[in-house]
Formats: C-alpha cells, structure tokens, sequence
C-alpha cells in the first residue's frame, strides 16, 4: 500500500527511491517466500493433508514443528532489516552485478541471501515430510486413484520445492562467496558470469510460480465438487494435468531471459515449452467449468471465490501465453505489464482460491459458520478492487511505464492508471478486511456449524468440526475418491468404532500403508511432544545472525552445537522406550 500510495501521481513524496527499492523488495520477498509459499504447504497442506487421507499426523511430526519455528525464526531475521532500514533492496530476484558488494555494500543483500538459505530448510522439510505422508500414511484402500486432487497438488508442490530451492540456495551461496570471500561466480574480469545468476535463479524461480499455483488449484478442485454436487470430470486427467503443470514448469525458466541476449535458437525451446504449459492448465479450467456446469451449483461464497479465481487466471493465463512470443516479451519485459500478469495470476489465481478455502474450512477448523451475506460482498469487494488495481497496469505498461521506478514525471499519460491502481488497491484492502472481519466475528458468534455443513466429499467431513488431535477416533477404510459419500462406508466407521477395528488407540499411532494401493502395512508409533525441535531453530538463529555479522569462529560453534541438538533429537525418542 506504500508503494501505491507513493505512485498514486506523478512526482510521488512518500517514499525516497532507497526507501521505496526497500519496500518493493521486501514487498514481493515477504508474499512470495513468508506468505504465498507457507500459507499453501505450511498452512492449508499441514492441516488437511493428514485429515484428507485419513491419517492421525504428518509422517514427521517433529520436524514438523522444526519447519514451523525456522519459518518463523527465518521471517523476524529478514524483518529485523527493515527495523535497521537495511532491507533487502535490490528487487525480489535481486540481480548480478547490482547484489554484489560494488553495487550494494550493505548488509541489505546478505539479508536477502542468508535470510532466504534460512528459510529455504523450512520448506524443504515441509515437502518431505508432506511427500512421505501423502506416499505413506493413507488411509486403509486409498489407492493412488483414490487420492483427493488437492493431495495431488500438494505431491507436485512438494516435488517441485524440493528439486527447485536446492538450486536457489547454490546461487545465495555462490553470492555471499562472492560478496565475503572474494569468489568470482559472476564476476565477468574473472571468468565469471553475471547470467549464471539468472539461470539459477529462475531455474528456481519459475518452479517456484507454480508451487504458488498449485496449492490453490487443488483448493479449487477440493470446494468444486462440494458445492456443484458432483464429482469432477476427468478426475484421472485433472490429476495427470496437475502433476504435469509442475513438470513441464521444470523446463521454461529462459523465458525471463528473453532481453539477455541469449542466442534465439537456444530461446525458441523456452518458448515453446512456455507455450505448452497452457495444456495442463486448459486442462483443469475445463474440467472445472464443466462440473460446475454439469452440477447443481450452489454458489455460496467458497464456490463464489473459486468463480473469480477460473476468470482472473484465465486473463493472466491469456496474458502469459503473450510473453511466450519472443518479440512481444522482448518489447514488454520489465514493463508493468509484466506486473499486470504477474499480479492477475498471483493474487487473482493464487489468493481468491486461499481466501475461498478459508471461508470453505472455517466451519471445519472452528465448529461455527461463517457470515454468507458478508462473504458474498467480502467477495464481490474483492473483485471489484483485484480489477481496478491490477488491469490499468496492462494499459500503463503499454504506454511505457516501466516497473521499479519510484515516481515517474507528469505528461506521460500514466497518472489517471497509477490513480485508479490505487483507488483499487484500498478497496482490495476493504475487501480483505471484510473477509478477516467475517471470520473473527464468526469464530466467537458464528452459528454451531457440525461436522458437515456443506456434505463434502473428502475425509476431513467425517469427523468432528474442530477435530480432535487424533484426527479419526477409528481409522476411515476408503473405496472411492469421495469416500464422506459413501455413507456406508462411514457407518462402517461406527460399527468398527463398537467393535475396536482400526481404533488403534495404546500411545501415539497411525496406520501406514503402500505407495500405489494404500493397503495396510504396518502400524507406525509416532513420537511425542519435544523441545528439540524450537532449539534447534533457535541455534540455526544465532548461526545465521553470526555470518551475517561476520562472526565465523561463533558460527562454527553454533553449528556445531547445531550437530549435537540433531544428534540428541534422534538418540532418546520417547516413542522408542
Ligand atoms: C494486495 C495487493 C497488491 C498490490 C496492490 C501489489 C502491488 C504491487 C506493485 C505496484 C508492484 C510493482 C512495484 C514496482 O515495480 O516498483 C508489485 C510488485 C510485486 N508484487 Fe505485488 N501487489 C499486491 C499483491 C501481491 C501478492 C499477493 C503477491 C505474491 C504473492 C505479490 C508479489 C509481487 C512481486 C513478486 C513483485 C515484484 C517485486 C520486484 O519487482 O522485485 N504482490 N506489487
Ligand atoms: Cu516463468
């Protein structure tokens, strides 16, 4: 909102250029890494994963919280720069030459780079541990083709952040080498290469567009069928589409690379690979148009967020697809029409569908219903607002408006957008706050929502609303991709209840069954309650703060007290005794 007021017209005074280069990197460092990312494997993969596939916990629950507290440790080390107004400042993918020690002095970029390894071991504990529940604790009979879609597209997620942020952490080292020890990765006097830099970076970075993605697509195909009363069509393609949208996505990273001067025979695969991601994609608008055109829709304010999201990704899509064609990127790039698309993706397809879910699971996560009337206008404000304060931003691109400038001078024809940019962005901001408003005023005097409010297809629907800790007092056994629809099954559930089948209620366990069939394998003890997890995060802290601050010799003892911590952690787990 800073960065919009101060280009709401022409000559803006809020914001000097160092302090707006500070907030719209940290702007799009904080959505992408501390919001976007842990809100859709942290948040809504955590809390469903083991409630849709009809387990008690995460495979790891310790490293569980290990993720939790470095994520959390990871964001008040990146803030505290802003506090010391020494924030990142060289945009979020913070290109070679201007990160290196020339350019920027500072402690903004190590900030940047040592702040982002940090938080990288957060997400990628998260996506094996999401990788390994998702492949091993399925309920009894939930074979792979019975799988919810929103597990597939947390399977493509977490396969996705763990071959992507890898590579990343290799380029924030190479830079921080570069920057403190005088190595020459990018240093073209020396034989480096500033374009090694970019090749990393997106190798990650475009990944990492669909790991924003793909959370939200398996929202959507999670409250479709609920609220079209009917199954999805094509479940196997949707699944296929979702896995194929991350794979494919492996493949296009050049395409931010269009104006480097890369040879185009070497770009016409970047290309063209860019092109075919729009298969998968089609793939899934369809399946999920036609459900709802082929169901009963009862368009409550879940599905209501989900509409708006299948029309703002389509005019990102469409926009996207526009960047394939070299010659069009090459005269758009860094211009806000790239802002534009980037932002209709993002917050129209990646945060409609978040803010769709949480009015879809509050019943579930809290026992009371949300406000439909004050939803349904939550929305209606929210879409409004999306549309004036991103689609001006096509037009002002067009005309020449360039992205990261702090003011611009008047007569260019640019501040009747930027005005309207803004005037939406504080309605967006109304409509968030009715959203927020709605589920805090509900979760003290929303009506009692009982177990089932919406008669849901997956699993978490067969349980109470909020769960209890164990999740299922008996372990669900599944025949079908829906299995709270088959009532049956579910008073099965009961009868095995009385009859102590699958109870498994001595300590701590959950069932474990095969990767492709989901038969029953064993019975896993899983561990208990621990500090080890919070002091090792706590001991990576001091580590991190100890190399920003050039530190070695304590570094080295931390990580070596680090080393210790981990080997405690594993020597006396309870559940083992
Ligand atoms: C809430 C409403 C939002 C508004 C009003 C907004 C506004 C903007 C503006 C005006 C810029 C361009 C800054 C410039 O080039 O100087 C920008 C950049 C950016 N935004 Fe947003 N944005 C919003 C939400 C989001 C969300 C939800 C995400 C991602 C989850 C996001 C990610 C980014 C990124 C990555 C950049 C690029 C920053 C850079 O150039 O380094 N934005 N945003
Ligand atoms: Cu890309």
């Amino acid at each position: 909102m800073l960065i919009r007021t101060q280009l709401a017209g022409a000559n803006g005074k809020v914001l000097g250029p160092d302090a707006y280069n500070q907030a719209m990197t940290m702007h799009g460092v904080t959505m992408i890494f501390f919001f976007i990312v842990p809100i859709g494997i942290g948040a809504f993969g955590n809390y469903l994963i083991p409630l849709m596939i009809g387990a008690r916990d995460m495979a790891f629950p310790r490293m569980n919280a290990l993720s939790y507290w470095i994520f959390l440790a990871s964001g008040l080390f990146l803030y505290s720069s802003v506090f010391l107004g020494k924030a990142p400042n060289c945009g979020w993918f913070c290109y070679t030459p201007l990160n290196t020690r020339q350019f920027d002095p500072g402690l903004n970029v190590d900030f940047y780079a040592l702040g982002l390894i940090f938080n990288g071991i957060s997400s990628t504990a998260g996506a094996i541990n999401l990788i390994v529940t998702v492949f091993k604790l399925r309920a009894p009979g939930m074979s792979l083709n019975r799988m919810p879609l929103f597990a597939y597209a947390i399977l493509a997620v977490s396969f996705s952040l763990v071959f992507a942020l890898p590579v990343l952490t290799v380029d924030l080292l190479f830079l921080e080498l570069q920057r403190k020890a005088g190595f020459h990765f990018f240093d073209v006097a020396h034989g480096g290469d500033p374009l090694l830099w970019q090749h990393l970076f997106w190798f990650f970075g475009h990944p990492e567009v669909y790991i924003i993605i793909l959370p939200a697509m398996g929202i959507a195909t999670s409250i479709i069928p609920t609220f079209a009363k009917r199954k999805m069509i094509a479940f196997p393609l949707v699944a296929l589409a979702e896995l194929l949208v991350a794979f494919i996505g492996f493949g296009v990273w050049a395409h931010h690379m269009f104006a480097t001067g890369i040879a185009t025979a070497q770009l016409i695969f970047f290309a063209g690979a860019s092109m075919m991601v729009v298969i998968p994609s089609t793939i899934q608008i369809f399946a999920w148009l036609f459900t709802v055109n082929l169901g009963k829709p009862d368009f409550r304010a879940p599905l209501l967020f989900i509409g708006g999201f299948i029309a703002l990704f389509v005019i990102g899509g469409l926009s996207g697809i526009m960047f394939a064609a070299i010659p069009f990127d090459q005269a758009t790039t860094d211009s806000y029409f790239v802002v534009a698309h980037f932002h209709f993706i993002i917050f129209g397809a990646a945060v409609f569908p978040l803010l769709g879910g949480m009015y879809y699971w509050f019943p579930k996560v809290t026992g009371r219903m949300y406000h439909e009337g004050w939803a349904k206008a939550s929305f209606w404000v929210t879409f409004v607002g999306t549309m004036l304060t991103f689609f001006p931003m096509h037009i002002v691109g067009l005309l020449g408006m360039t992205r990261r400038i702090y003011t611009y001078a008047p007569g260019l024809g640019w501040e009747a957008y930027n005005l309207a940019e803004t005037i939406g962005s504080f309605l967006l901001t109304v409509g968030l706050l009715m959203v927020f408003g709605n589920l805090l005023w509900s979760r003290f005097r929303g009506v009692p929502s009982g177990p089932d409010p919406f008669y849901g297809g997956t699993l978490e629907w067969a349980t109470t609303s909020p769960p209890p800790h164990y999740n299922f007092a008996v372990i669900p056994i599944v025949r079908s991709p829906y299995p709270n629809w088959d009532r049956e099954d579910r008073e099965d559930d009961v009868r095995r209840f009385e009859r102590g089948q699958l109870v498994l209620e001595s300590g701590h366990e959950t069932p474990a069954s095969t990767v492709r069939d989901g038969v029953l394998d064993e019975v896993l003890e899983m561990p208990s309650e621990s500090g080890w997890p919070i002091l090792l995060a706590f001991a990576l802290s001091i580590v991190f703060i100890m190399l920003l601050t050039t530190h070695y010799v304590i570094a080295g003892i931390f990580i070596a007290i680090s080393a210790l911590i981990l080997a405690a952690w594993h020597l006396k787990e309870p559940a083992e005794e």
